[in-house]
């Protein structure tokens, strides 16, 4: 009303437009739902694989957890995301504080992570062998939802490990029911502390920390851990050289002991420790990575003198699980989203799926992801076998084999996955809001942390001569 004809027909060319803009997607956001049960490759692998009570326990278990994966996982993942830890090193008045502050997402996924028993299935051992496979099958569907709690999860279980092979001595009992509790009030996470200044690779040559025994017993710590991740953690596994009556350290790897130590005493303070700085990292940017001075931490060793390589090698090969169970997720994930999408996206007139080169793309990346999913559940029913003593001799010799493979290969698949998978969506997906980026970057780290692909390869010979060549004896009549 009152309007002239000349305004009139203004609005009613603009009207279409404005009509456009509110009614026509340009992007439809790609919607996956329950990754349990709409991954069909692991469906198909448990159907075949699990005996049938196994089976039908854990796949009820299972729906159930894909949905509280996207209910409540995945926004809390995000928020840790949205929220990185904060290191607070004075108060006001000048104190020194160093204060690691997480978001309290970060806290509630710690707590989710034990009840759901993301580590205590392993060791409650529920389902006799398979309970390994079963405990990286629920790691697997909420490694890329968690925000990157994954990497604490990784050392915790790695520690555990080492207790359990220890035989869990008396005074690590505590410890250990610690790290494998269901009850979040209870739970603890462990951090792996074994890079110091000089790098994270040449263990044997880098450590410099030493250990002075004390009159009862426990050790004090002094050294510089560089690259510590997960810093908020409970406790920790480290290094160090223990120094003799005279103040002298035995060099190389054979000097290297291994100590368990907590991180702050019962009123929460630290155990002697100094938090340097956080890290500026590429990725994982969700979790506290911390660089640490050890000024007479309390310790206590753990395996015998000299032998902290190999007590440690354990927690390494676990973690080196882990790297696996999340270089495998992280493809599984940009693939789903990358799938949905060439189902909704239009362009040069038709469906993405419906152009052969886009969907070739995709084939090929579908073929490394089920090839890199088939290769992790090779090597966690190997090592439910292993833990259960149910493996044979050569069984054991593939599980040695294949964890420096399975890290070395699938840690650079999936970087090289996620980048074509984030090319696939064009530049939207090279938009940060996507969360594509996100997930880019923190897959760049998982062919670099727990051992370079080098240093894997170097590995894969220490376990050929070690073994004087049985282990690949005991690949080639697998294979065959
Ligand atoms: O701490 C870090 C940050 C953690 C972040 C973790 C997040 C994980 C998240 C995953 C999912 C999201 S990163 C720290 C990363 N650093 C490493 O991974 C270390 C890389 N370097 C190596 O792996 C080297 O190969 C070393 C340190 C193991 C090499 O040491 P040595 O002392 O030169 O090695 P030796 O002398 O060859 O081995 C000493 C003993 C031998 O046993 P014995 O004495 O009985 O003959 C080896 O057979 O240790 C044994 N050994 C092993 N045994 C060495 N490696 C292994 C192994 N992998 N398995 C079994």
């Amino acid at each position: 009303a009152g309007q002239g004809p000349q305004e009139e027909q203004a609005q009613e060319q603009e009207m279409p437009l404005a009509r456009r803009d509110a009614e026509t997607l340009c992007h439809e956001e790609p919607q996956t739902g329950n990754p349990y049960l709409e991954d069909a490759l692991l469906r198909s692998y448990l159907r075949t694989h699990l005996p049938p009570q196994v089976l039908e326990e854990v796949h009820q278990e299972l729906e159930r957890f894909g949905n509280r994966l996207l209910s409540q996982v995945k926004p809390l993942g995000w928020e840790c995301e949205l929220n990185p830890p904060v290191f607070r090193q004075y108060d006001a008045w000048g104190q020194r504080q160093d204060q690691i502050i997480t978001c309290s997402a970060w806290r509630r996924i710690k707590g989710i992570a034990a009840e759901e028993g993301l580590i205590a299935e392993a060791y409650e051992r529920r389902f006799s062998s398979w309970s390994r496979l079963y405990q990286a099958v629920k790691l697997y569907l909420f490694s890329s939802f968690s925000g990157g709690f994954n990497c604490p999860l990784a050392m915790t279980d790695g520690a555990a490990k080492v207790i359990e092979s220890l035989g869990v001595p008396g005074s690590l009992k505590s410890a250990f029911e610690h790290l494998t509790t269901r009850d979040p009030e209870k739970f603890w996470t462990s951090g792996q502390w074994m890079t110091e200044r000089r790098g994270g690779s040449d263990v044997a040559s880098g450590t410099e920390t030493m250990a002075s025994k004390q009159p009862d017993g426990t050790y004090l710590l002094h050294g510089f851990k560089w690259f510590t991740s997960a810093a908020d953690s409970d406790m920790a596994l480290t290094l160090a050289r223990i120094a003799d009556a005279e103040g002298q350290v035995k060099q190389g790897s054979s000097g290297l002991s291994l100590f368990f130590l907590r991180v702050r005493d019962e009123a929460g303070r630290l155990n002697n420790i100094q938090v340097q700085r956080l890290k500026d990292k590429l990725g994982t940017r969700q979790m506290a990575t911390a660089e640490l001075w050890l000024h007479g931490a309390r310790a206590e060793l753990v395996s015998a003198e000299g032998r902290g390589v190999a007590s440690i090698s354990s927690m390494l090969n676990i973690s080196r699980i882990h790297n696996v169970v999340a270089a495998v997720a992280s493809m599984r994930r940009m693939l789903s989203l990358s799938r949905e999408y060439a189902g909704r996206r239009v362009a040069f007139g038709k469906l993405l799926k419906d152009h052969p080169l886009h969907m070739q793309t995709i084939a090929r990346m579908e073929v490394q992801t089920r090839g890199a999913f088939l290769l992790l559940m090779e090597v966690v029913h190997l090592l439910g076998l292993a833990e259960t003593s149910e493996a044979s001799e050569q069984e054991q010799l593939l599980l040695r084999l294949l964890v420096p493979v399975a890290k070395l290969y699938t840690g650079k698949q999936a970087s090289a996955v996620a980048i074509e998978a984030m090319e696939s969506f064009g530049g939207q997906g090279y938009m940060e809001d996507t969360g594509l980026p996100v997930m880019v970057r923190d897959t760049l780290v998982l062919s670099i942390w727990e051992g370079t692909t080098n240093v894997l390869s170097l590995d894969v010979l220490r376990s050929l001569t070690k073994s004087q060549g049985q282990v690949m004896a005991a690949t080639f009549s697998t294979v065959q």
